[in-house]
């Protein structure tokens, strides 16, 4: 493609003849591009998304669209996101290496990144709707969440670093804006582009009328936009995982931004806990063994978030936090620290998780766990159960010790008839 030529949507068929002239992507597929096999697969709410094929091998061209895919161009949106995606992306990679999907090619112009395929992965949604497990997917979402949470902060990286990019990523405006909206502020109003689930009226009159909990939700927004402690995915919902039977990779960080530690693992959980609310319509005799499968999911992976971060306090905290000097160099042990730095990540984070439960049944973009269930009088009962426990996670976030708490909840909650 031509440096400096004028941004243009790619198409089936216009992508092999646009595309021949990038050597990064001829290297991976092959020279011929008359050859090139090319299907568009985006299935998500924002960017086009092509699989392009040849004698050599396979790869993602994911390009932006200048406008919201899912409502259309009455809803513009800026290019940038590609330059905010491919940055985020070089950075994961080099924070949890293995994790994110390898860029071969970036051109701004064009809102385009060339990268990686993952083959035979495929979304964990649709796995967890279809009942499928993956072998150590706790262990490697754990240990993802920390390694970029940790190395993507000042307690690891060096101040200087760490402040240009924050600025780097303030420059991106619209992109946390949705979030700002669509998660945090809508699901709690009558706003415009709301919808929910016919039946459950009453569920979300309760919830708006909750002051207390409106004030909550107000007080993590405001830790969502101004405490930069690290770099997050942004949208780390099981759409942003791709998985066989045994290996899952992230992908899809465009909504990169600094923010609090907490949000990328409690926006995880909340997308394991609607998984598991959703499940007694999409399974039968097993449900009983899959819905502990996913709780097994989410406790493994905040102790294995646990884990990672402690064992990063001690072999790679040489940023400007906590420093040696003071703790350690003294006679004194930081694990103390370390605790308080634990307990208010998941306060955070549990807090964010509630609001991720809410925003995913009454917001614009719900997901398929639930929107898949065709009997609408069943979806509003299971999603009555969700809701319910997004409020007691808001209300309740400052008390929960651990992961088990949360556990207990969620059985708690699915037990009931709300409805
Ligand atoms: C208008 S974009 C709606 C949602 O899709 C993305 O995946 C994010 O989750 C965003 O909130
Ligand atoms: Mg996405």
């Amino acid at each position: 493609m031509r440096a400096g030529s004028e941004y243009e949507a790619l198409t089936v068929e216009s992508l092999p003849a646009r595309l021949a002239g990038v050597a990064a992507l001829v290297a991976q597929v092959g020279p011929d591009s008359t050859v090139w096999r090319v299907r568009e697969v985006g299935d998500g709410n924002l960017n086009l998304v092509f699989i392009v094929s040849g004698p050599d091998g396979t790869v993602i061209v994911k390009q932006a669209l200048p406008y919201v895919r899912l409502v259309g161009d009455s809803w513009p949106l800026p290019l940038y996101r590609a330059f905010f995606e491919y940055h985020a992306l070089t950075r994961q990679a080099a924070r949890a290496p293995g994790a994110v999907p390898e860029v071969f090619h970036f051109d701004e112009t064009q809102a385009l990144i060339v990268m990686e395929f993952f083959a035979p992965h495929v979304i964990l949604r649709r796995k967890l709707i279809a009942g499928e497990q993956v072998e150590g997917l706790a262990d490697f979402l754990g240990r993802y969440c920390a390694r970029t949470a940790f190395r993507g902060s000042e307690l690891s990286m060096r101040s200087a670093d760490k402040k240009a990019d924050v600025a780097l990523f303030a420059g991106n405006v619209e992109i946390p804006a949705i979030t700002e909206g669509l998660v945090f502020t809508d699901p709690y109003y009558e706003a415009e582009m709301n919808n929910h689930t016919n039946g459950l009226d009453p569920v979300v009159a309760q919830l708006r009328a909750d002051v207390g909990l409106k004030v909550r939700v107000q007080q993590a927004l405001q830790r969502f936009t101004s405490n930069t402690q690290t770099m997050l995915h942004g949208d780390l919902h099981s759409g942003s995982i791709m998985s066989t039977a045994r290996d899952s990779r992230v992908i899809d960080p465009e909504f990169a931004q600094y923010g609090p530690i907490g949000f990328d693992v409690g926006m995880l959980c909340a997308n394991f806990l609607m998984a598991y609310f959703s499940q007694p319509a999409h399974r039968g005799d097993d449900l009983e063994t899959y819905q502990n499968w996913i709780l097994r999911v989410i406790t493994d992976t905040c102790t294995r978030f646990e884990v990672e971060f402690r064992a990063l306090w001690q072999s790679e905290r040489t940023g400007i936090l906590y420093p040696a000097s003071l703790f350690e160099d003294q006679g004194h042990d930081s694990t103390l620290a370390c605790d308080a730095m634990l307990n208010e990540i998941w306060c955070d984070a549990w807090s964010f998780c509630g609001i991720e439960m809410h925003r995913r049944c009454l917001s614009l973009a719900h997901n398929a766990d639930f929107e898949d269930i065709a009997d609408t009088a069943v979806r509003a009962r299971l999603e009555a159960r969700n809701l319910m426990m997004g409020a007691a996670l808001i209300h309740q976030a400052g008390t929960l010790s651990d992961v088990g708490m949360v556990c207990a909840m969620a059985r708690d909650f699915n037990g009931k008839d709300i409805l």
